[in-house]
């Protein structure tokens, strides 16, 4: 495997301000919230985090601009984010650099996610003019039925490191053009995404009209998420991160009968089919198992081979794996830049020396890379472990490039152990046998929000809902009818007939 050089820290802090500079953002540097770069694993600057009085502030202007904007009418609401659009492709490249300093992704990696962004605002401003609700058949003479979609009210965002900006965008331009107002809480590991985003965002409700708080940024720890999710003003918690934050989270809402959207863990398979095309399979494997460092929540953690070809199969796939390059994430010619910490490195190691005890034999890479230069960055080569069984590691998700090997016999065998781990987010089958694909996509077959075919389980679009089911928390964001989370639906009964009549044949008076 190859490695390559890595920037400074001190390049990489100039890098950040003038990116930061060119979209507009001032920061205050020297508070006690670290920006750090997992390029070189140092630390930044220093920023603001917010406090309770804060966080009390923010919540009650996104209040007091929801009461506004849920009657300003949908296709309006959309000119910010159609706005918003425009800046994000003005400022892709811009962006593009924060996502790398901050979470390490490669270059076309970032500027994808920054794509993402663009594309769901496209979505939602077309969304804008769709927010259909239906007409009923009543069953009383001169009386109308149907349903009326409303704005809920101030949705808090929490999201995570790994997608810093995407997953938020898809969260804040659906709910704009639906209505609702949003608090974001970011992952504390990129905040300097999170000013930049939420500054274009005030630039687009400036240039068009909107209230200014229809968007708020709230940077800090967890306490500040807690303060989001117990507030009765929060309609909507949407939050994406670990099952054991869902965990925390889905209870505390519920107890005051707000809404949730849970974006939480994966443990995605792929089950390779002896018909399977493997110059096809090969690389799309790679990119899921490998790309973003295996930092993804649709990452391909567990590979499900038919025993017959999982010998070539595996030769191919070790072949790949020795000479990925791991380094900068700055530099064109790398595919797998940085965890984004050390305890996600060392967390890693932990689940190998797990799965070694259990029995598992580690085919290719799992050696540290980069630790003279970087010692407090994590770059790792990706790691091919082959297992007998799923044992509990297997099991679990860790967060970290480890794609675990097993053998299957029947389809059946395949699709019980595909089924037989916690989560639910995403998977897929490669065949080119069109009855297993089928039995694959039925209802008794994956058992995942996303199931695809001859396709990796990474890199969804964001026309189609995005989430998956179990312990993955059973949200749906994105595209198709995600929207309708952001909203609440009232029935209309309205009688034009001039006489009373009552549903179910019921008399009285
Ligand atoms: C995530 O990892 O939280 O499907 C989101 C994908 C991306 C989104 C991932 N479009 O891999």
């Amino acid at each position: 495997m190859t490695s390559t050089a890595l920037p400074t820290t001190d390049d990489l802090r100039a890098l950040a301000r003038a990116r930061l500079r060119a979209i507009g953002v001032r920061v205050t540097e020297g508070g006690d919230l670290p920006a750090r770069t997992p390029v070189t694993g140092e630390h930044l600057f220093g920023l603001t985090a917010a406090t309770g009085d804060d966080v009390e502030e923010a919540l009650a202007a996104a209040r007091t601009a929801f009461l506004t904007w849920r009657t300003t009418p949908a296709p309006r609401r959309g000119d910010v984010v159609r706005r918003l659009g425009e800046l994000l492709r003005e400022h892709k490249g811009d962006l593009a650099d924060l996502v790398t300093v901050e979470a390490g992704k490669i270059r076309s990696e970032a500027l994808g996610e920054v794509q993402e962004m663009i594309d769901i605002c496209d979505f939602a401003v077309g969304l804008s003019r769709q927010l259909y609700g239906r007409t009923i058949a009543s069953e009383r003479p001169g009386h109308r039925l149907a349903e009326t979609w409303h704005p809920l009210g101030v949705v808090g965002v929490v999201s995570a490191f790994n997608f810093p900006v995407a997953v938020w965008s898809w969260n804040t331009a659906v709910a704009l053009v639906c209505g609702d107002t949003v608090v974001w809480k970011p992952s504390e590991l990129t905040p300097l995404t999170a000013l930049a985003c939420h500054h274009l965002l005030a630039r687009a409700a400036e240039e068009t009209g909107a209230p200014r708080d229809v968007h708020r940024l709230l940077l800090g720890d967890r306490a500040v998420g807690e303060l989001l999710v117990d507030d009765p003003r929060v309609a909507l918690v949407s939050a994406t991160g670990s099952t054991r934050m869902g965990r925390a989270v889905g209870p505390r809402v519920a107890a005051r009968f707000g809404r949730t959207l849970l974006e939480l863990g994966g443990n995605n398979a792929a089950i390779v089919a002896p018909s399977a095309d493997l110059d096809l399979a090969v690389p799309s494997i790679v990119f899921a198992a490998a790309g973003t460092a295996g930092q993804r929540c649709t990452t391909l953690r567990r590979l499900i081979v038919h025993r017959d070809i999982a010998d070539a199969l595996v030769d191919r796939l070790a072949a790949v794996y020795g000479r990925l390059p791991v380094g900068s994430p700055f530099d064109d010619t790398t595919l797998v830049g940085p965890l984004i910490s050390t305890a996600a490195l060392d967390t890693m190691h932990d689940a190998l020396d797990r799965v070694r005890a259990q029995g598992g034999k580690v085919l290719a890479g799992g050696n540290r890379r980069l630790a003279e230069a970087a010692p407090a960055a994590a770059y790792t080569e990706p790691v091919l472990v082959r297992v007998d069984g799923q044992t509990d590691v297997v099991r679990e998700e860790t967060f970290a490039p480890i794609l675990y090997v097993l053998a299957y016999d029947t389809l059946d065998e395949a699709i019980a152990l595909h089924n037989d781990v916690p989560q639910g987010l995403s998977s897929s089958i490669f065949t080119r046998d069109q009855r297993e694909a089928e039995i694959f996509l039925s209802a008794a077959g994956s058992d995942c929000g996303i199931a695809n075919v001859n396709i990796g389980t990474s890199g969804a679009e964001i026309g189609g809902a995005f989430g998956g089911e179990k312990d993955t928390g059973g949200g749906r964001e994105s595209g198709s009818d995600a929207w309708k989370a952001y909203m609440r639906a009232a029935t209309n009964t309205v009688n034009y007939s001039g006489a009373l009549t009552l549903a179910q044949g019921v008399s009285f008076l």
